[in-house]
């Protein structure tokens, strides 16, 4: 039976391919970024492919009215939300602490924690509503172990570690999966956000491995959905073939 899912972060990577592989199914999508043109050019590409109906949302995840605002706008035949998937963040940086930006740790408390508690609060009400609700958030790899120059970006992630364990057990008399899925590295905008527009470095960052791609990611996320009622995955970490966890890389050059 299709779904109805609200994702973030869907103008690139993993947001955007979740996007693609659930419209596939032939599930209906709110999709959310700040970029509009993007989501408008994903709507009419996959409304117009697999003939379902896409709604945007165009707000920044860091500011609670525009968020809160954006989700009361919701047309009434839009206020049923099956699945929200909770993706839209982002690193900043990449230095010892000592040598950091506080305006880069702000970006990414405020995206990657606040921003995440923005949105689930505000979509949980709609949520509730239906017969099988399911939250997804991305987590990271950076959730489970810290690593050099990764400071506060892994602090967010450790925090969505904690935060979904904390909502398994708030919303447990209300039968609501949540799902944490933990990706190592993948290949997407992510390093190139990182590294401050680098698109140089960002590309060497994968030299001499195959890292995962968004779609790996995306068709993870889409399994978590097909189990039964009763069957919930909790936390998934996945990585590529080539990493064994955040410190090990088996690289050939
Ligand atoms: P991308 O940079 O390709 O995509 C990030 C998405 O987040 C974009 O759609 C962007 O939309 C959205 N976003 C960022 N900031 C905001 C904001 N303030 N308000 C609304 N939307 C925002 O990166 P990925 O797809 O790789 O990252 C997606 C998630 O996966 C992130 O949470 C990231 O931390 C996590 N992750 C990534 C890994 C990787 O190696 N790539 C590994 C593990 C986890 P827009 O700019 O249009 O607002
Ligand atoms: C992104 C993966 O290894 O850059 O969450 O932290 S990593």
């Amino acid at each position: 039976m299709s779904k109805t899912l609200f994702i973030t972060g869907a103008t690139s990577g993993f947001g955007k391919a979740i996007a693609q592989r659930f419209a596939k199914e032939g599930n209906n999508l709110i999709i959310t970024g700040r970029r509009a043109e993007r989501l408008e050019n994903l709507k009419q590409e996959l409304s117009k492919k697999y003939n379902i109906k896409v709604l945007t949302l165009c707000f920044d995840v860091r500011n609670e009215s525009e968020v809160n605002d954006a989700i009361k706008s919701l047309p009434k035949e839009w206020q049923n939300i099956d699945v929200l998937i909770n993706n839209a963040g982002l690193a900043s940086g990449l230095s010892t602490l000592q040598d950091g930006n506080t305006q880069d740790w702000n970006v990414m408390i405020d995206t990657n924690v606040k921003g995440l508690l923005y949105v689930t609060h505000a979509v949980l009400p709609l949520l509730l509503k239906s017969k099988a609700p399911h939250i997804i958030n991305i987590g990271s790899t950076a959730g489970k172990e810290v690593y050099l120059k990764g400071n506060i970006y892994c602090a967010t992630k450790h925090a969505v570690n904690a935060i979904s364990k904390a909502l398994r057990i708030d919303l447990l008399e209300k039968g609501v999966k949540v799902t944490q899925i933990s990706p190592g590295a993948a290949e997407t905008e992510f390093s190139i956000v990182r590294l401050h527009g680098d698109e140089e470095a960002a590309k060497k960052l994968y030299n001499g491995y195959q890292p995962m791609v968004a779609d790996d990611i995306a068709n993870v996320v889409h399994f978590a959905t097909t189990l039964p009622k009763h069957l919930c995955i909790n936390d998934l970490e996945l990585t590529s073939l080539a990493q064994a966890n955040s410190y090990y890389t088996y690289k050939t050059e």
